[in-house]
């Protein structure tokens, strides 16, 4: 059975971007490189924890106009990530399809549920207070998710349930989603396309 795996190049006049990612990295004897460098550490804190517990191998570069701000380096980050992931996982077959994950961090707790829908739709209910998180923007997290789920053609829905530090909410929503994808993501051993229409 073929690895899932994907590379892809996104320029814009705004961001360059360099993504590899790997989906079957429980297949592989090393553990899974890892390696996020965005220029917004906090969006690198996420997206190495996203992986981490996606159980993914990512490989992600951008170079973007931070002079402005972290928008479009936040957006086109989750946009060029969305589009590798659906790249890798390929036609949606012979997988879970639907993935759930609960991650706390101390007081905060998170809920992410996924369906690989091949319909796009983010819900979130963070529940962030502060402007900013180091210097990524409270606002874009939320954005995060939904160029996430858009790009990559997902249903998710992540809830702060409950919590208190915004660092700690914001890192166990990351979590509980890498939570949720890596079961909608493994693989059943069949060849079945997990839909009553019989194509997703
Ligand atoms: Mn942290």
């Amino acid at each position: 059975m073929s690895l899932r795996v994907a590379t892809l190049e996104r320029r814009t006049n705004e961001t360059q971007i360099h993504v590899s990612i790997a989906l079957d990295t429980h297949a592989v004897d090393a553990p899974p490189k890892i390696q996020v460098s965005t220029g917004i550490g906090f969006l690198d804190h996420m997206l190495h924890a996203l992986a981490k517990h996606g159980g993914l191998a990512l490989e992600l570069q951008c170079r973007g106009d931070l002079y402005i701000d972290d928008h479009h380096t936040a957006e086109d980050c989750a946009i060029a990530l969305g589009q590798a992931f659906k790249q890798a996982l390929g036609e949606i077959r012979g997988v879970k399809r639907f993935g759930t994950g609960f991650a706390p961090l101390d007081e905060s707790l998170s809920r992410a549920v996924v369906d690989l829908s091949s319909r796009p739709y983010c819900h979130t209910h963070l529940q962030l207070r502060r402007e900013k998180i180091g210097d990524l923007s409270c606002e874009m997290i939320p954005h995060i998710f939904h160029s996430f789920a858009t790009e990559a053609g997902i249903t998710l829905h992540v809830d702060v349930l409950h919590g208190e530090n915004d660092h700690h909410k914001a890192e166990s929503a990351f979590k509980a989603t890498a939570l949720a994808l890596k079961e909608a993501i493994t693989r059943t051993g069949s060849q079945d396309v997990p839909s009553t229409k019989g194509v997703l």
